[in-house]
């Protein structure tokens, strides 16, 4: 495959309601869209970057200054003969996870389009649809909280992830899981936490919590490890696991015993499912992370949660749950049972809207 011209859009988007988590408060939710041009084909990435480096290092202007000078060049009518090929090419840039899967998605998406066959069939997922949950931002008090929770029960979600930090976490859990003691629940700290504050929460041992998600520093798998054994609830990780093998050292150790897979973070779908297929070997449970992405993220991200090891319900929800308009011709919804359905289509089985892309629309770059 020979990719001719790369278009670069960064996008600013409104969220419906701002999503406040312990690394600050997002209103607007910014991405880099990849638009790649092989032959009679376009095909789609999202770099999920977003404005400011709270959830990691990359921003979106990192991201847009990685692509344009370093990755871009350097695959840019080239033959790429496999994903594995196109990272091989790149490998020389270090970091950046979330620009170079930007870039792999529309390998992905020409990929399929030039064969006919969708992502989930390129990558060998099953199953038509993909059991998923909400991530519920930290909420005025927890009064507040509770409403939001069942607002989004009442919408059919079943699974619901809160987002917790420092003094805002007992009290909250405790009070959603009063409410609602069947609901299947876990909390999300975003590394807020150390070896110290983080024994204010062992009362959330006996809530009857799926996961604790990420409760310390994204570089402390150790002192993750020493934390897991004081804990009866699995710890999960998602800032931690930056590649393949930090998902093996962090096994090895049993710094965690689940694993959020997020393409974006682990530098492509590729790595992705690498990180997938060695927990499924040794039977560690994962799942789907989100990072508040439009259609074209979300519909790989639905793709990736296919795969047979992803045995809990993914942060992958409906469209209207973050944007009111989004950039994509397909809205996602949810179905019954609190599932949403893959997109069949060739590649990512999305198009774009190019109306709402202009509205999004910061700045734009054509390399070529
Ligand atoms: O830690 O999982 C996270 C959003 C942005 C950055 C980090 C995270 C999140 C979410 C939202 O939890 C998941 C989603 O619904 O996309
Ligand atoms: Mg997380």
């Amino acid at each position: 495959m020979i990719i001719s011209q790369i278009t670069l859009y960064h996008l600013r988007m409104r969220l419906q309601s701002p999503f406040e988590t312990s690394f600050g408060t997002t209103h607007d939710r910014e991405c880099i869209i990849l638009e790649a041009q092989s032959g009679e084909f376009l095909g789609y990435g999202e770099c999920v970057a977003d404005a400011d480096p709270g959830y990691s290092y990359e921003t979106a202007a990192t991201a847009w200054h990685i692509l344009q000078e370093f990755l871009i060049p350097q695959i840019i009518n080239t033959d790429l003969r496999s994903a594995e090929d196109l990272q091989s090419r790149i490998a020389n840039v270090k970091g950046h996870p979330m620009a170079k899967a930007g870039l792999e998605m529309i390998y992905w998406d020409l990929l399929g389009k030039i064969e006919g066959r969708s992502l989930k069939e390129l990558i060998g997922g099953q199953g038509s649809n993909v059991k998923v949950g909400v991530s519920v931002g930290i909420q005025e008090d927890p009064k507040t909280l509770v409403g939001t929770v069942s607002t989004y029960m009442e919408q059919g979600y079943d699974r619901v992830k809160i987002k917790i930090k420092p003094g805002r976490d007992v009290s909250e859990v405790n009070a959603v899981r009063s409410a609602y003691p069947n609901l299947t629940l876990q909390v999300d700290a975003n590394s807020a936490y150390d070896l110290e504050s983080a024994r204010n929460l062992i009362p959330l041992d006996e809530m009857d919590l799926l996961m604790i998600e990420q409760p310390l520093a994204e570089d402390d798998l150790w002192d993750h490890c020493q934390l897991q054994r004081d804990f009866t609830t699995p710890i999960c990780l998602d800032e931690s696991i930056l590649s393949a093998r930090h998902a093996r050292q962090a096994l090895e150790m049993e710094a965690c015993r689940v694993v959020n897979i997020k393409a974006g973070r682990v530098g492509g779908l590729s790595q992705a499912i690498a990180i997938h297929d060695l927990c499924l070997a040794q039977g560690v449970p994962v799942w789907c992370g989100g990072m508040l992405e439009t259609g074209i993220g979300r519909a790989a991200n639905l793709a990736l949660a296919s795969l047979p090891g992803f045995v809990y319900p993914g942060d992958i929800s409906a469209t209207d749950r973050y944007y009111s308009e989004d950039i994509t011709e397909q809205r996602f919804v949810l179905n019954p049972g609190s599932t949403i359905t893959i997109p069949e289509g060739p590649g990512l089985g999305v198009s774009i809207n190019y109306r709402a892309l202009d509205r999004a629309k910061v700045k734009e770059a054509i390399n070529n």
